[in-house]
Order: C-alpha cells, then structure tokens, then sequence
C-alpha cells in the first residue's frame, strides 16, 4: 500500500536545518519524486509543535502513506531501498559497505564541528575562532574525503553521487563559510557538490527565508 503513497519530507529552515538537508538533498539529486513542507523552527518554544508529526520531536520526518519515519540516515535509507534507479548507494557491495561506513561516522560524529560551526547557508565567509576538537574533526575530515575520492577518482566521494555525499553537504557549508579548510581536494569535491542543481535549489529556497535563529548565528 504505501508503494503508491506519495513520499512526504518534512523539514525545517533550509537556512539551517542540517539534519534535514542531507535526505532532501539525496532525494532530489537522487532524482525521486516527494513532496516538502518546511515547519520553521521555533527555538524559544522548544520546537514542541514538532511533536504535532515527529515522534522524537526533530526534524526531518519522512511520510509514506501509513509510515512515518524519523532519523535521516534511516530516511535514506528507505528511500534508496524504494528507488533503487536512483543509485544512492553505490552498487558494489564492498564500495557501499565503505559508503555506509562514512554515512554511519558523520551520522555519529563530529560534534564540536556541529556545535561549534552550525550549517549556515546564507553566512558571509568568515574564519572563526575554533577548538582543537573541532581543528581534529576537520583534519578527520579530511582524510576521509581524501581517501575516497582518491579510490573512485570523484567526482564525488563514491564516483557518482550518493547518499554519503548528501550526508557530507552540510559540511561543505561548514568548511566553506568558516574558512575552516584549504586543501585543494575539499575545494575540487566541495565545487562539484556546490554544483549540482539541488543544491542550488535548496540555497536559493534558504535565501529566500524570512526566519533568523539567533543561537545558529556563530
Ligand atoms: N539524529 C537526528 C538528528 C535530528 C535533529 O537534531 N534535528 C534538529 C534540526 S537539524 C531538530 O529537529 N532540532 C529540534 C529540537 O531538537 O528541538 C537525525 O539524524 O535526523
């Protein structure tokens, strides 16, 4: 039944909403048809209205007919489950074991880069000071983006566009708008994400909002 359902994301400010720009993205660089709607923020109430459609009061939730599910990486995961066309784990098992891998660690980790530098869609490039936390999650970083773009050659991490690229986007916000990394790779692969029309789209829509939250405003 939920096969013919409509696919519904709903997500917050795309100005800031880092959580829920990485299965947006997915989806509509992955090609699959859904349908948004964006709930702003309401940080002085808690976001207690998110509660009104996410069990665990954050954002994104995913809406599929009868099922409603949260967490991003489980998101993207059912949704390349659903579309298989849309190529959004690589299909070489040990390459989308690798892909998994770096999904799962940017999924769990790196919280002083996360807490410290929010995605910003519409900051003005700025350097900021920064912890040694954060300067060795940068380094991590890195690394891992080097290591993979070395393997498949990119443009992306795994070759063409996957779920772990859309898992790293809000990152290339963060390095770009902190000025938080120059190495040529991070340049090239943040180029070639920066690049694809779904970002811009969701760029645009984010410059277009009304809403400021002050607290993300570093
Ligand atoms: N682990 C969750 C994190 C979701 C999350 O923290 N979302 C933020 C927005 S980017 C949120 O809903 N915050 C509202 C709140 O905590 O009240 C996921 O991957 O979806």
């Amino acid at each position: 039944m939920n096969e013919s359902a409509d696919l519904h994301l709903i997500i917050a400010n795309k100005n800031y909403s880092s959580w829920s720009f990485r299965p947006w993205l997915a989806m509509a660089a992955g090609g699959v048809e859904f349908r948004e709607t964006v709930v702003p923020f309401d940080e002085p109430n808690h976001n207690q209205h998110f509660l009104e459609f996410s069990p665990s009061k954050k954002v994104p939730v995913l809406q599929h007919g009868d099922l409603t599910l949260w967490e991003s990486l489980a998101i993207m995961e059912y949704v390349a489950d659903l579309n298989p066309q849309a190529g959004l784990w690589p299909e070489d098992v040990v390459e989308r074991g690798k892909a998994r891998a770096v999904s799962h660690e940017m999924h769990g980790g790196f919280s002083a880069l996360r807490a410290e530098c929010p995605m910003n869609m519409r900051r003005k490039i700025g350097a900021i000071a920064v912890s040694d936390a954060v300067r060795a999650d940068v380094a991590r970083i890195e690394t891992v983006w080097a290591e993979c773009l070395e393997a498949s050659g990119g443009p992306f991490l795994f070759g063409q566009f996957s779920n772990a690229d859309a898992m790293y986007a809000p990152v290339v916000n963060r390095f770009e708008v902190y000025a938080l990394s120059s190495a040529p790779h991070v340049e090239a692969y943040s180029k070639a994400t920066k690049a694809l029309p779904a970002w811009q789209k969701w760029e645009e829509a984010s410059r277009a909002e009304p809403w400021v939250v002050e607290e993300e405003e570093v």
